[in-house]
């Protein structure tokens, strides 16, 4: 039994981060989800409305419409992975819920819905609750802080305050310093570096940092080639104490991430009949 868990990302938006419309149709969607599975992601994260820089609100009925047939589709096919939902409405949280979702992933950590938290609690489902410094529209211009992870820490503690307020159980809380949500690449980096404070709130720590523009602009490489710098990210967040990965390239990070677990924890024993 591993000790961490990949989320494989299942954008259904026509503009989202970087594989955006590729997986508009629901049956293409499913079938990729399907396929991340195989590849070793233990959560498949549905979302419909994208949060890259600048991008516009989607309506409720839009993003219904995007995400819970891609979540039936999941389900009646037979994926044994968690099915996240990525949405800060309540109304899609309780039908994509319904539809068999047991996390909701809010990357407004429940400010955007604040009725969100109830939906949470009553179905005592899972939740990520994640910073971001402004909104979507606004967040990348001239994110300012005095100490980016103290920041971070203090709002995710209150966060956690709030869902837990609202009836939300402890355990069921996962924290995420919203990588690439109103940072700078030395914020992104210097909250990579300092992982292990907020490790220290107690909760699960989850790391989205798959093919973000930070990488693009230490690398010089374009979206789709930005494999590498997103497996060195998830390893050294692994041995910083992340233990959820969200990322779009599942079978390199499964790779990368088994061998970082087995040196880090020490517990690999041989199977005898691949001694090699
Ligand atoms: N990043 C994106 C979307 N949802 N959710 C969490 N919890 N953490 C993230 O870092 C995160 C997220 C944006 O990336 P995408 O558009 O490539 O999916």
């Amino acid at each position: 039994m591993s000790d961490y868990r990949i989320m494989g990302v299942v954008n259904v938006t026509p503009d989202s981060f970087s594989d955006g419309g590729r997986y508009l149709d629901a049956t293409v969607a499913i079938e990729h989800g399907l396929d991340l599975e195989a590849e070793g992601a233990a959560i498949l994260d549905v979302g419909g409305e994208s949060t890259r820089p600048g991008a516009a609100p989607v309506s409720e009925p839009d993003e219904l419409r995007r995400v819970i047939p891609v979540i039936e589709g999941l389900i009646a096919a037979g994926a044994k992975a968690q099915i996240s939902i990525d949405t800060s409405k309540s109304g899609v949280a309780a039908r994509a819920i319904q539809a068999g979702a047991t996390l909701v992933n809010d990357v407004t950590a429940f400010r955007g819905d604040p009725e969100i938290a109830a939906v949470v609690a009553e179905a005592k489902a899972d939740c990520c609750l994640m910073h971001m410094l402004g909104d979507p529209r606004t967040m990348q211009r001239d994110p300012r802080y005095g100490d980016v992870v103290n920041e971070v820490k203090a709002f995710l503690e209150e966060r956690m305050a709030f869902a837990i307020a609202n009836g939300v159980a402890e355990e069921r809380i996962l924290l995420d310093p919203g990588i690439g949500f109103g940072k700078t690449v030395e914020h992104n980096l210097e909250l990579l570096r300092r992982l292990g404070e907020l490790v220290e709130l107690g909760r699960p720590v989850l790391i989205g940092t798959s093919r973000k523009s930070f990488l693009g602009k230490i690398t010089g490489r374009e979206i789709d080639e930005r494999v590498a710098a997103t497996v060195a990210t998830n390893v050294l967040a692994y041995e910083r104490g992340a233990r959820v990965f969200r990322v779009h390239d599942v079978a390199p990070v499964h790779d990368a991430l088994a061998v970082t677990a087995a040196t880090v924890s020490a517990r690999w024993t041989t199977p005898t009949s691949t001694t090699r």
